[in-house]
């Protein structure tokens, strides 16, 4: 291709430049111009060597060269324009998207099964006239166990497993510290409910190292044990949306003085024979306790309850494991609203 010395014949030129039209790509294109028109391009040697022509010719030959160069510049750029065009068709086919298609299905939140159960509770009791009230879930030994009426050393404390931080202080094994400091925040009639979760060192199938309590509170003049058993038939009637047959059996807690266990005659769904199940603790709130929360227990009585959260929610929704719970499988988690 490349024009050797003398007279050069512009058929072989001619030829070059129809390999523009034949370039397939945008890369053939370019090695196509360097060979034509780069600094050693065929055009550009011949138009360097018209300098060793005679005048005339070298006048000739130049008008031929220069308007040779001419075409191969715009049959050039009109053969760019031509491959730029098939590769952004191209770019375009590729990226194409069908607007139309439907789009995907976005996962929507809800509530876990414990917090809406935990509300439900909360709602009902609000119903009723108590009022909820909030502490810290880090407590010390007074507010969690000592005010409470659980001495040092007691049995009691055994019993809740509890989780202590270097300091001393302790992760609340109840929610009752909370129902102590609305006794000493507030003067009577009280009706306070403390929510939320509660920690002990123990785990296995049907207990988990936290988990979640409600716990009633009424402290005014005269108030009963009859009041409390009114109360607590007439708040699980509204969480299930049915009534049931209710036995008080007694029992112990350090806070109250009588206690009991609250059991429901429960029907289960699989149509075996109803039994009595477990779902409430109770009793008249111990005048030590009174007294620690600041409130005179030869003018007042109260009444307390509590309930683990979910322990309502398994009953409520037919769930037998409550690490289901905690598991966080969005497939047993999803279907609750
Ligand atoms: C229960 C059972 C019986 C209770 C007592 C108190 C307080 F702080 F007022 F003394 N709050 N909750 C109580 C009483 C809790 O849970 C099974």
């Amino acid at each position: 291709m490349c024009p050797g010395e003398g007279v050069q014949a512009p058929e072989e030129v001619e030829f070059t430049l129809e390999s523009i039209e034949r370039a397939a790509s945008l890369e053939e294109l370019e090695r196509v111009r360097v060979a034509l028109l780069g600094r050693h391009g065929s055009i550009s040697e011949a138009l360097k060597s018209l300098g060793t022509l005679p005048p005339e010719l070298r006048r000739q030959r130049g008008q031929v060269l220069n308007r040779l160069r001419d075409e191969a510049e715009a049959r050039i750029a009109a053969r760019r324009r031509i491959l730029e065009d098939a590769l952004y068709r191209e770019r375009l086919a590729a990226e194409r998207i069908d607007v139309t298609m439907p789009g995907r299905d976005r996962l929507r939140g809800s509530l876990h099964p414990l917090t809406i159960t935990l509300n439900r509770i909360v709602a009902i009791l609000e119903q009723m006239g108590f009022r909820l009230a909030d502490g810290p879930e880090i407590e010390d030994d007074w507010h969690n166990f000592e005010a409470l009426n659980f001495p040092p050393h007691h049995p009691a404390r055994a019993m809740h497993d509890t989780f202590y931080l270097p300091d001393g202080r302790l992760l609340r094994t109840h929610t009752s510290p909370v129902q102590l400091r609305a006794m000493r925040e507030h003067r009577p009639p009280l009706r306070v409910i403390a929510a939320g979760k509660v920690y002990r060192s123990d785990s296995d199938q049907t207990h988990s190292p936290m988990f979640h309590q409600v716990e009633g509170l009424v402290v005014d003049e005269g108030v009963s044990f009859a009041q409390l058993k009114g109360t607590l038939s007439d708040f699980v009637a509204a969480f299930f949306e049915r009534g049931f047959r209710m036995r008080f059996r007694p029992s112990y807690f350090p806070f109250t003085e009588p206690s009991a266990e609250v059991d429901l005659l429960w029907e289960p769904g699989d149509g075996s024979a109803p039994r009595w199940l477990e779902v409430l603790g109770c009793g008249m709130v111990h005048p030590r306790v009174l007294k620690n929360g600041g409130i005179d227990p030869e003018r007042y009585t109260g009444f307390a309850f509590g309930l683990g959260v979910e322990r309502f929610a398994m009953l409520r929704y037919g769930v037998s494991d409550l690490r289901a719970f905690f598991d966080n499988d969005l497939r047993f988690l999803a279907p609750f609203v």
